[in-house]
């Protein structure tokens, strides 16, 4: 059990992951439970128990084929201590994505970012961002570099209005990249601390709006060769293994530094982080588990772990 739940965080994580937890791992719990000895039927089962819960063939694999290592060791012979060890795998492969996103005091605007599918949360989850580092002290500015819909520049607005922060936009259909860079020069003669900029949700198959992206980093790195200080690509949790071609193909166009995973709440596929951070190990910088401002929690791998089985099954 996670010994940090003084704020309730692991609650919160507890309840957030209900649905992914029902198909994963009280399934997985039923199976042990059924066992008199680990055999390789049933690690079969498990397996299947995990493909089915969007965990991805790739990680599954490493996984039992950990387990399965074990059990010829014979290192893992007892049903009852079976989840501690599907556990420290599952953690194992996690912990390297557990890398808090540093907010450096020295390169103001600290400029991040936001990327993504269409309708994935990346504007709910600049709200969100920016309340947390407006409760922190910093200045906090928005560009509303999603010039493609009047209502998309609108909806940054009404965050920023909640946030009592200044966005900076232009109108509907100029140019994302000269927005972007409109709100970083106005971010940097007004010595804010961050810079949080929207994009417009992307196809990322479809290569002119990909190249609009390139265009920003471009247009950023012509400024100071740092920038962008982080690319958060945003990755709606209940996408499942679509989600892996969306981080391949946007990494292809812009440096992606950081992930946030949203909708955690609402998924039966959170499993899914443990696909991305097999393949990728870009870390999760944030979780996303609701609509509301405060719905965003820190990426935490053994809480994370510990929230996808029910209590009890150490
Ligand atoms: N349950 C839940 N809903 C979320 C979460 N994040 C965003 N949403 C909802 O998802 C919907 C889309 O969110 P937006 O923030 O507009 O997504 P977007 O990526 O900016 O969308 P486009 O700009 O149209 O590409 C909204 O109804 C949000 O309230 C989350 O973590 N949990
Ligand atoms: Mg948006």
């Amino acid at each position: 059990m996670s010994t940090e739940d003084k704020n309730g965080f692991f609650s919160k994580f507890k309840a957030t992951l209900n649905h992914t937890r029902t198909k994963l791992g009280d399934g997985i719990a039923e199976l042990v439970l059924r066992q008199k000895g680990i055999s390789d039927e049933f690690l079969e089962d498990v397996e299947t128990q995990m493909l089915t819960a969007d965990i991805g063939i790739e990680a599954t694999t490493e996984i039992i084929e950990n387990l399965r290592k074990k059990m010829k060791r014979k290192d893992l012979v007892d049903p009852s201590k079976f989840m501690l060890h599907l556990k420290s795998e599952m953690i194992g492969i996690l912990k390297p994505c557990e890398q808090k996103l540093e907010v450096t005091e020295n390169t103001k605007p600290f400029v991040i970012l936001v990327v993504g599918a269409n309708g994935v949360g990346k504007t709910t989850t600049i709200g969100k961002l920016a309340n947390l580092y407006r409760e922190e002290g910093k200045k906090v500015m928005l560009a509303a570099g999603d010039t493609f819909r009047a209502a998309a520049i609108e909806q940054l607005q009404v965050w920023g209005d909640k946030n009592g922060i200044p966005v900076v936009s232009q109108n509907i259909g100029a140019d994302s990249a000269s927005v972007i860079y409109d709100a970083y020069q106005s971010a940097k003669a007004k010595e804010i601390d961050v810079l949080i900029a929207d994009t417009a949700g992307r196809i990322h198959t479809k290569d002119n709006l990909m190249n609009e992206l390139e265009k920003i980093g471009r247009v950023l790195k012509n400024q100071d060769q740092r920038l962008p200080d982080e690319v958060i690509l945003i990755i709606d949790s209940t996408t499942g293994q679509n989600a892996l071609s969306q981080v391949a193909s946007f990494r292809g166009s812009i440096p992606v530094s950081g992930i946030i995973l949203t909708k955690l709440d609402g998924s039966t596929k959170g499993g899914i982080a443990l696909g991305l951070a097999r393949k990728f190990r870009i870390p999760f910088r944030f979780l996303g588990v609701g609509e509301q401002i405060e719905d965003l929690l820190a990426f935490k791998s053994t809480d994370f772990v510990e929230a996808l089985f029910p209590d009890n099954n150490d």
